[in-house]
């Protein structure tokens, strides 16, 4: 079979493809009509994921889990946006990480918003801008994201979704040498998680600049010949400034989770997290925290996270615990420690694990 023939056999088969999207997409446009009639959540990552289980365990020969969910999740993003068009905020600017992890998971079709703090992302969905925020909760190497923490006492809203995006950064500028360069853009963390390079090529003594996001970093180094930003390789692409070095943080590892708030509750999917946060009454008594973390082992639940933050009410240095634990708050045992806690926790979110 030549060339021509296996075309001509590729484009027979995407008829097809196209045929049964498009028979996919008319079931799809009738569950969102009754969902609509019944007020119910559009995006189900428990379903999603259902969908994503099956097709793995098919077994094909071709196709990995990765690459099902690479193709199903732009399907996904499409059908929720036949259902009900997606506006999503997201802490910008545009070619933020922020905003390739909320593309990841929201796709091409919907209408994105940028905006310059995470607490203006949060307020856009509270304000019924947007149905969806995407914001950072945390880094691998970096820790919890403050304000996040923050905002999820303050808000009403729940992480309805997790992602987790590997952070790599580029060293961008329009000089070629870099010894020329007398400036660096970026954000302070990306200057920690790239000390090595900075050190390992001299650029120690250069003046650095904090910005808000690499994003601005790279649009300021673009904007200015002698000028260099630590961003990613989408941003510096998206803002016209040449890649000098790709991959220079120190860790390959470095990843940061994001989450996707909203204003409803997802249904438990057998494999979830719930997220919460502890105000504990007589926290300045001993054993204040020992009681509820014997309670958590006591339930037989598992905790995978537990941070602290200042409370900013009452005495000085006063803590709250931000906790994250295996199971769904509809999981008897979890909504056994809820219960044994009726004015000490706050229920965030439970969602999908990833
Ligand atoms: C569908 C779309 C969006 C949801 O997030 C989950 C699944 C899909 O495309 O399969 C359909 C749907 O809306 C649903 O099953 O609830």
């Amino acid at each position: 079979m030549n060339l021509q023939n296996f075309r001509t056999e590729i484009d027979n088969i995407d008829d097809e493809i196209l045929d049964l999207l498009e028979k996919r997409m008319e079931i799809v446009k009738r569950i969102g009509k009754e969902k609509l009639q019944n007020n119910t959540p559009i995006y189900r990552p428990e379903r999603e994921k259902e969908i994503i289980d099956r097709l793995n365990s098919k077994g094909s020969l071709l196709l990995n889990k990765s690459a099902i969910e690479a193709i199903y999740s732009e399907i996904f993003a499409v059908s929720r946006n036949l259902e009900l068009p997606e506006r999503v905020a997201y802490l910008g600017p545009l070619g933020s990480y922020t905003h390739q992890a909320a593309e990841s998971r929201f796709g091409a079709m919907c209408e994105y918003f940028s905006h310059n703090t995470i607490t203006q992302a949060v307020k856009s969905v509270e304000n019924g801008r947007a149905s969806y925020a995407v914001i950072p909760i945390e880094n691998n190497q970096n820790g919890a994201v403050g304000e996040t923490l923050d905002l999820l006492r303050m808000t009403e809203l729940k992480i309805v979704a997790e992602i987790y995006m590997p952070i790599h950064h580029c060293f961008a500028s329009r000089m070629q040498k870099i010894q020329e360069i007398e400036m660096i853009y970026s954000k302070d963390i990306a200057f920690g998680q790239c000390s090595n390079f900075l050190s390992e090529h001299s650029l120690d003594h250069i003046q650095r600049i904090s910005v808000d996001s690499t994003a601005r970093a790279v649009q300021l180094a673009g904007e200015n010949p002698k000028c260099a930003a630590i961003c990613s390789p989408i941003a510096a692409k998206l803002y016209n400034t040449p890649i000098l070095f790709e991959n220079i943080e120190n860790d390959s590892d470095n990843k940061t989770r994001f989450i996707v708030i909203s204003n409803f509750k997802n249904q438990s999917c057998g494999k979830d997290k719930t997220s919460l946060f502890a105000i504990l009454a007589n926290d300045d008594k001993p054993g204040a925290i020992y009681r509820l973390l014997y309670d958590i082992k006591d339930l037989n639940i598992n905790m995978t996270s537990f941070q602290s933050r200042p409370k900013h009410a009452g005495r000085d240095f006063d803590y709250c615990f931000f906790i994250d634990i295996d199971g769904h708050i509809d999981d008897t045992n979890v909504s056994e420690l809820f219960r044994r806690y009726p004015n000490e926790l706050k229920w965030l979110g439970s969602y999908l694990k990833i």
